[in-house]
Formats: structure tokens, C-alpha cells, sequence
């Protein structure tokens, strides 16, 4: 056995490798994006030529992942927890039809929202989809999850679900590796319709997967992720999910808890354990990172009057992540508070890097928009959001991958002109492409700006399936010719691009102008590896 010093993100990448991978379907989403980058770089995984290709978008990467399934293969998809909602409709409906060969669903969760829209916590939508979900309080655990999981999907018939969150994402411990077992071989279901959910099929299928729901919650109750631990004290019991485990430890460094504990890393609950803790304390407390979704659970299941604290009651917030400190508090404890931060690193607003043609564009649009006033232009995620604040102040909207199109169309239906929509070229094929074909089909009267670096720049530089594509992709869609304009934004083709706004501004229809120059990190990047394999 080989003990290396891991990412969690990259234990999970060798677990996959390691646990028989044939291939990892994804689109790139922090804290979920290494896990892909590792597999894409790994020699063995190079060697055996497993699939690692960027999909255009996490639905479309799910439904792959699942069609490797389908063929036996086992498979991995990850993707952060905003690309779960775009996968949502494969992964709820693959819990119906169940898997053939192996697949894993990782699904990196963004508590406190350091590069995300919102919080929301995947496990919910383990429960929603009733598949079993694996939560590592470690990385040695996300290592052995992702090389156990495949196996765990082939004997359940389940895809199953594994949750991180940002920390163990990108913090660092020694991870044991085990023996690589090999790849499955090509084998189709045994039962050929198996993956046809018209109603007769999925209503069988449906109830199959409800029957499945005890062996689950049996599976969890000996799991060896999950356990419970006796304590002397029992004015308390702790459960802990995840990663709060690792936390809990943190405070008892040198002696061992009082209180009786529940550690929990595998759903659906362990209901038996569930009630070993329930008659080892009079109060129970929740320490969970994300939603109070088991604390919710406990409060229905044991319906006795217990007390049960955690985020609902106010002993721990609400929102935002789960910290050893926070769980110091809960408990009573003394809080470490690290050394004051010096002036010089206090912290300063995100921005583009000197010299991003995003800029250029935005001083453009700016001068156009002089005209217009505040409130015409409809934004999308990634580098360009960064447009939203000083000294842009462009652009008043961000909301979900697509939507930038979609929301001016309903803008431009609404009344409102001009109306903009300023969109990352990953973005586009992300999600915008079906909004513009509704724009198109209506001949809303409304101007597209595609700004194209050609990189998928804000997750870290990824190759962006939009490359080289665009204005064939809006020719298909039925813009007109005439209204695909392309500028470059530089300074100096400064007079050049407001006079391209202005003119298309006049045009009764779907514009699309693409502003393209190169992401200056990415090009950076490429030539340093270029210096070093010449
Ligand atoms: C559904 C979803 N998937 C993934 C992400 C993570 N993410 C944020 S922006 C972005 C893509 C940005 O690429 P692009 O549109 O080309 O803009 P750029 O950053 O290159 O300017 C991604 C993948 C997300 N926020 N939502
Ligand atoms: S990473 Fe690239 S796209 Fe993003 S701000 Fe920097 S130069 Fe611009």
C-alpha cells in the first residue's frame, strides 16, 4: 500500500482510478473541478486511455456517465452543487431505471458561497432521489468511498451519491491507496429494457427502487463509516456528519469525549443507531455542514420532546459553513483566535486581470449604455460577472448558467429595449444556446453579446466546447448572417465596437456579436509549458 499526501478532491480521483474507472464525465465547478484535472493528468488513467473529456454541460456529462453505466462500464461524474440542479432530471430518473456497471455521482457542496450563487446542500437531493448517499469526514475516506462506491452501485443497482464540501474539497491529509482492480468488461443489463422508463416499465421499476429503501437503511446501520461510540456523559449526544466528525475530534484532542456520539458518513440514516444515541442522552446535538437536513430528520423520528440543537434552535448558524471553532462554541468550549490579519492582506474585491478583453468590452458597452441609462443588460457566470462591480458597473444580472439570454428575452417581451445579454463562451454552450433559439423563433429584439476567450477562464482555464464554433452554432440557430458580428476587444478597436453596438442596438431582431480575444491566464499558462517541453 502506498500512503500519498492528497487534495480531498484528488483522493476521490484516485479512489476512482484505483476502484476500476473506465471514464469520468464532468463540467468543471469549484470546489468539484480537480477531481477531473487529476484523472485527465494521471499516467495510469492516460495509459488505459480512460474517457476524462469536459462536457458541455452537467446534464449532458450525467446522462454519458449513465450510458457508460448502461453498457457495464463503471463511471464517474462530478460536478458542483449548481450542476446537480442542471443534471437534475438524469439523476432522479436514473435512481428509477438503477445502474448496470458502477456509477458514482460526486457532487462538491460550496457552504459560505466562496465561488458560488447560493449554498444548498446535495444531500437533499440523495434523499429526494432515494439513493444512497456517502459523506467523507476525511480524505482517507473519500478515497476509499470512491474505490468502494462502484462496487456499492453494481450490488444496490443504485448510482450512488457522494457529497463533499469545500474544506475536505481542498485541504490536505495522507491517503492509503489499495490494489487497482481492473476495469468491468463491455456487458449489456441483463434485462434489455431495463433503461426504458415508459410508465408500465417505471412504475415497476419505481416501486422496485422503494423496496430497495430497508436494504439501505440496512446497509447504513453496519456500515463502516457510520458507528456509535458509548459516553460517560449523558447529559449530551452529538451526531456527526462528515466532515463535523473530524471537527468534533479537533476539540478533543487530548482526551476523549464525555458524551456518547453518533458519527454518520453514510445515508439514508441508521435509523438503530439512531435510537442507540436517542436512549444513551437526554439532548442530542446536530453538528452538520450544510442544511439542517438530519437535525430536521431527527426532530420527526424520535418525536419525544427531545431536545434536539444545532442550526434550527440558534446553537449553531443557520447558514454558512461548519467550523471547529463554531463546534468549540457549541460545545462550551474555548475558541482558538488566530493571530489579528495585517493591514497589508486585508482584503480587497475580486477583479479582472489587467488587461482582459472582458474589460475592453465593458468599456465599450459602457459607452453605449450612456444613452440608456442603468438596468439593460442581462449577465451570466463566470470572469465577466466581475463586470457587475467598480469600475464597470455594467451588468445587472447573474443568476444560473443560460440565463442571461433567457431573462433579456423575457425582458425584451416585457418592453424593455435595449436589452442585453452578455454571456462567457463555456456559458453559451453551457445553457444558452436553446434560450437564443427561443429568442430567435419569437425574433425578440435583442442584442447577444458572446464574450469568447476561448477558456472556460473562471474555473481555472479549461479547454471551452464553444471553441471555433460560434458563429457556425448561430448561423444553425437562425440568426441572420448579417447580425453575427465579431469584434476584438482591444483598446484600440475601442470606436470600432461601440459603433458595432450602436448599429445592431438599430436592428429589429436577434443580434449576436462575439467579442474574442484570448484569456490572457490561459495563454500565459500555454506558453510556460510550452518553454518547459521544447
Ligand atoms: C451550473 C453551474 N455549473 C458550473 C458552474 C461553475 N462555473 C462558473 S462560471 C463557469 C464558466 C465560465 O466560463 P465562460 O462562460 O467561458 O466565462 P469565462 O470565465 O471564461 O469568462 C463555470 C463552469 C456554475 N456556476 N454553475
Ligand atoms: S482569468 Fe482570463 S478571462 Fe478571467 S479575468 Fe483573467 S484574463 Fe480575464
Amino acid at each position: 500500500m502506498q500512503k500519498k499526501l492528497l487534495l480531498g478532491v484528488e483522493a476521490i480521483a484516485q479512489g476512482a482510478i484505483d476502484g476500476g474507472l473506465s471514464g469520468v464525465f464532468s463540467y468543471p465547478g469549484t470546489p468539484s473541478t480537480e477531481i477531473t484535472e487529476y484523472i485527465q493528468q494521471n499516467r495510469t488513467a492516460i495509459e488505459k486511455k480512460l474517457h476524462s473529456k469536459w462536457a458541455v454541460n452537467e446534464k449532458t456529462a450525467y446522462e454519458a456517465a449513465l450510458g457508460m453505466s448502461y453498457a457495464g462500464k463503471r463511471a464517474l461524474s462530478c460536478m458542483k452543487h449548481v450542476g446537480l440542479n442542471v443534471a437534475a432530471d438524469p439523476f432522479m430518473n436514473s435512481a428509477v431505471t438503477g445502474v448496470n456497471g458502477g456509477l458514482v455521482l460526486t457532487v462538491a457542496d460550496d457552504p459560505s458561497m466562496h465561488s458560488s450563487q447560493n449554498e444548498q446542500d446535495s444531500r437533499f437531493f440523495g434523499k429526494f432521489a432515494m439513493v444512497p448517499v456517502f459523506e467523507p469526514s476525511s480524505q482517507q475516506e473519500a478515497y476509499d468511498m470512491a474505490y468502494e462506491g462502484f462496487d456499492f452501485s453494481e450490488q444496490t443497482g443504485l448510482p450512488v451519491m457522494l457529497r463533499i464540501t469545500t474544506r475536505l474539497a481542498h485541504s490536505r491529509a495522507g491517503v492509503e491507496s489499495r490494489a487497482p482492480k481492473p476495469e468491468n468488461r463491455l456487458g449489456l443489463p441483463e434485462n434489455p429494457m431495463q433503461f426504458m422508463l415508459l410508465p408500465a416499465y417505471a412504475r415497476r421499476y419505481y416501486n422496485s427502487l422503494l423496496e430497495k429503501q430497508k436494504t439501505l437503511v440496512q446497509l447504513s446501520e453496519v456500515s463502516r463509516y457510520n458507528r456509535f461510540v458509548p459516553g460517560s456523559d449523558r447529559r449530551l449526544g452529538i451526531v456527526c456528519c462528515g466532515i463535523a466528525w473530524n471537527y468534533l475530534n479537533e476539540q478533543y484532542i487530548r482526551q476523549q469525549c464525555q458524551y456518547p456520539l453518533l458519527k454518520i458518513s453514510q445515508y439514508p440514516l441508521p435509523y438503530k443507531l439512531v435510537e442507540e444515541l436517542d436512549a444513551a442522552c437526554d439532548e442530542i446535538l446536530v453538528l452538520e455542514e450544510g442544511y439542517p437536513l438530519v437535525e430536521e430528520m431527527l426532530k420527526g423520528f424520535l418525536e419525544k420532546g427531545k431536545k434536539i440543537k444545532g442550526r434550527l434552535d440558534g446553537t449553531l448558524p443557520r447558514a454558512g459553513e461548519l467550523t471547529p471553532d463554531l463546534v468549540a462554541k457549541a460545545l462550551g468550549k474555548e475558541t482558538f483566535i488566530g493571530f489579528p490579519i495585517p493591514e497589508v492582506v486585508a482584503n480587497r474585491p475580486p477583479a479582472l486581470c489587467q488587461g482582459c478583453g472582458h474589460q475592453d468590452m465593458y468599456i465599450a458597452l459602457n459607452e453605449v449604455l450612456k444613452e440608456y441609462g442603468d438596468g439593460h443588460v442581462f449577465s451570466d457566470i463566470g470572469c465577466y460577472t466581475l463586470g457587475a462591480l467598480p469600475p464597470y458597473k455594467t451588468i445587472n444580472t447573474c443568476v444560473d448558467m443560460g440565463a442571461s439570454v433567457t431573462m433579456a428575452k423575457g425582458a425584451a417581451d416585457a418592453g424593455l429595449s435595449p436589452v442585453f445579454s452578455v454571456i462567457g463562451d463555456s456559458t453559451f454552450t453551457h445553457s444558452g444556446i436553446t434560450g437564443l433559439l427561443d429568442a430567435v423563433n419569437e425574433k425578440t429584439n435583442m442584442n447577444v453579446i458572446v464574450v469568447d476567450n476561448e477558456a472556460i477562464a473562471m474555473t481555472g482555464g479549461q479547454d471551452s466546447s464553444a471553441t471555433g464554433r460560434i458563429e457556425n452554432i448561430c448561423r444553425g440557430l437562425g440568426v441572420a448572417e448579417e447580425h453575427i458580428k465579431v469584434v476584438v476587444p482591444l483598446k484600440k478597436n475601442h470606436d470600432e465596437i461601440v459603433e458595432t453596438i450602436k448599429n445592431e442596438i438599430g436592428y429589429e431582431g436577434v443580434s449576436v456579436i462575439i467579442a474574442r480575444r484570448p484569456c490572457l491566464q490561459k495563454l500565459a499558462r500555454e506558453k510556460k509549458i510550452k518553454k518547459v517541453t521544447e
